[in-house]
């Protein structure tokens, strides 16, 4: 049993980890307040709160943020889009909401970074958390700017933040590459939590992936989280590896952060 906040504020909570993390994450705290920009199912029971908001909107942050105790800001937009997009959504509402957590002193941040940070290393450089970031597109450079606030707010506001470089969460991996990345929704709860209680976290970067066979990332940096995966991508390898083979010049062949390399321009 997790340890329990009086209340966790999930964005994000329509959205495919959103809707997950809305069921694993009740045992984190007492009440989950859940918003995102898009419908929800309504609150059951006294143990959720539906508060709809869109993260560009300042005031409206503000508001939201506001009674909170810890965040696990999981909204946004999620696939590469043009930039005037993701700079409302991610760059703007991700500075909207730490400095609405400054404010009303929330002093726990768990961000949902990605892999697209790194995105442009190839498959074959191993990474651990301190390699420069190769963002692959306006998606990951929105991703590393958050990964920027998160260290400025730690070191000027003692705001601190776990941002976990999510690989691949989805029931299962869906080609090739996402045997490398992936990361069970299971595992992605436990980290969460680990990242939600573990004390003194400062800012961490944390590989999100699960115990695969073929690892690119090293999470020596974050040992201190305590994080063990317990699953692993290679009981899906056979259904993965019945699809046809990828072409050696294809960027899902190549680079870290697969397709997204090659995407746009809008
Ligand atoms: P998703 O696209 O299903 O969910 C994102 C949610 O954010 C959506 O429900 C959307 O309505 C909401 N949103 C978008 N713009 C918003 C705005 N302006 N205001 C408020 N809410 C807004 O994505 P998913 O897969 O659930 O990912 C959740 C988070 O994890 C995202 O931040 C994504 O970048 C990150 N992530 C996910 C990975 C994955 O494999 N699923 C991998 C790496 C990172
Ligand atoms: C991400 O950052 C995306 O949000 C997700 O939809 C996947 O595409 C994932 O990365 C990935 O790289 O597989």
């Amino acid at each position: 049993m997790a340890k329990e906040l009086g209340r966790l504020l999930l964005t994000g909570a329509a959205g495919g980890l959103g809707k997950v993390l809305r069921e694993s994450l009740k045992p984190s705290a007492a009440v989950l307040r859940l918003s995102d920009i898009a419908g929800m199912a309504p609150a059951s029971g006294e143990n959720e709160e539906v508060v709809p908001c869109d993260l560009a909107d300042k005031a409206a942050v503000d508001a939201l943020v506001r009674g909170c105790d810890a965040i696990a800001h999981f909204g946004g937009v999620s696939v590469e889009r043009p930039f005037e997009e993701v700079l409302e959504a991610n760059i703007k509402g991700t500075f909207h909401l730490y400095e609405a957590a400054r404010r009303h002193g929330v002093k726990r941040v768990v961000f949902a970074s990605s892999n697209h940070v790194i995105g442009f290393y190839r498959q074959d450089e191993p990474l651990d958390a301190h390699v420069a970031r190769r963002p692959d597109g306006y998606y990951g450079l929105s991703k590393s700017f958050g990964e920027d606030l998160a260290q400025f707010y730690f070191d000027r506001w003692g705001i601190e933040t776990v941002s976990i470089r999510i690989g691949s969460s989805f029931p299962a991996p869906l080609n090739r590459r996402m045997m490398s990345t992936w990361l069970s929704y299971r595992d992605l709860t436990t980290l969460i939590e680990k990242s939600l209680f573990t004390p003194d976290v400062k800012h961490t970067v944390v590989y999100g992936m699960s115990a695969n066979r073929d690892l690119w990332w090293d999470n020596a940096a974050a040992a201190h989280l305590g994080f063990v995966p317990q699953d692993g991508s290679e009981v899906f390898r056979a259904q993965v590896e019945a699809q046809p083979p990828v072409a050696p010049n294809d960027p899902n062949a190549i680079y870290q952060g697969g397709a997204f390399t090659a995407q746009g321009p809008f």
